[in-house]
């Protein structure tokens, strides 16, 4: 694995996105994929299952929501626990951790609340290990919106909730690291996961 030097023996792929850019579809479809060329791997997401993390789903989806600095404390206190848990050990035992949104989320969701993402970073590099690649996916936030369901009762106005991912996808859109890869994600699952796979196939195996 040539993109393993920072992180130990394994490597560190992350997926990012607005809400319904198709993250998690194409995260599965990564890891299904390596597991059947044999390459050992996890599949793992932020928030994640743990403590911090469940408090962060009820927050989201709660009538009042929490302020931007609540919301960060509890991202960075859920990310600390997942390195320390799942990414480092993973990464030690030579696996490709497939990671379905990571500090980037926090930069762009947080920012888009007034937070100074560029801060976020800072905080977040201090412990978190940077990762070998990153795919940013991009789409329009209406195709990503009609990808999601609605209905929900606790759900935002739609209005609000699209003025919100405008100001996030433009953030995302800021993240011009030379190991993100900003892709188009309004083409079909299949396609999207070729072109990704090439690029995992040249930047980690090449
Ligand atoms: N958040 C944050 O604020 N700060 C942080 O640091 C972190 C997170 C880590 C929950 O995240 C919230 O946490 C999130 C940001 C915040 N939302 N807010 N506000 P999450 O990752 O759990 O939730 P999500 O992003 O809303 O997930 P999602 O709705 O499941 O979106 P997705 O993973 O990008 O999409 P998907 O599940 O793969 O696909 C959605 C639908 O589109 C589904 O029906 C698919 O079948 C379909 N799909 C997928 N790919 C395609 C393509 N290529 N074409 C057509 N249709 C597709």
């Amino acid at each position: 694995m040539k993109a393993s030097r920072q992180n130990g023996h394994g490597c560190l792929i992350v997926i990012e996105g607005i809400d319904g850019a198709g993250k998690t579809t194409l995260a599965r479809s990564i890891y299904t994929r390596l597991i059947n060329e044999g390459i050992p791997a996890v599949l793992t997401s932020e928030p994640t299952d743990g403590p911090w993390g469940r408090q962060l789903r009820l927050s989201l989806s709660a009538a009042e929501r929490l302020t931007p600095e609540e919301e960060l404390r509890l991202f960075i206190r859920d990310r600390q626990e997942h390195i320390e848990k799942v990414i480092y050990p993973s990464l030690r035992e030579g696996r490709v951790v497939v990671c379905d949104r990571y500090y980037f989320s926090t930069m762009a969701y947080q920012g888009a609340r007034g937070l100074d993402p560029e801060a976020i970073r800072r905080e977040n590099e201090a412990f978190a290990p940077r990762p070998d690649l990153v795919f940013l996916l991009e789409i329009d936030p209406d195709v990503a919106l009609r990808r999601i369901k609605y209905g929900r009762p606790e759900a935002p106005d739609r209005f609000e909730q699209l003025a919100y991912l405008k100001v996030v996808k433009r953030l995302f859109e800021g993240i011009t690291d030379s190991f993100v890869v900003h892709i188009n994600a309004s083409i079909p699952p299949e396609a999207l996961l070729d072109q990704v796979w090439e690029r995992i196939l040249t930047s980690i195996f090449g």
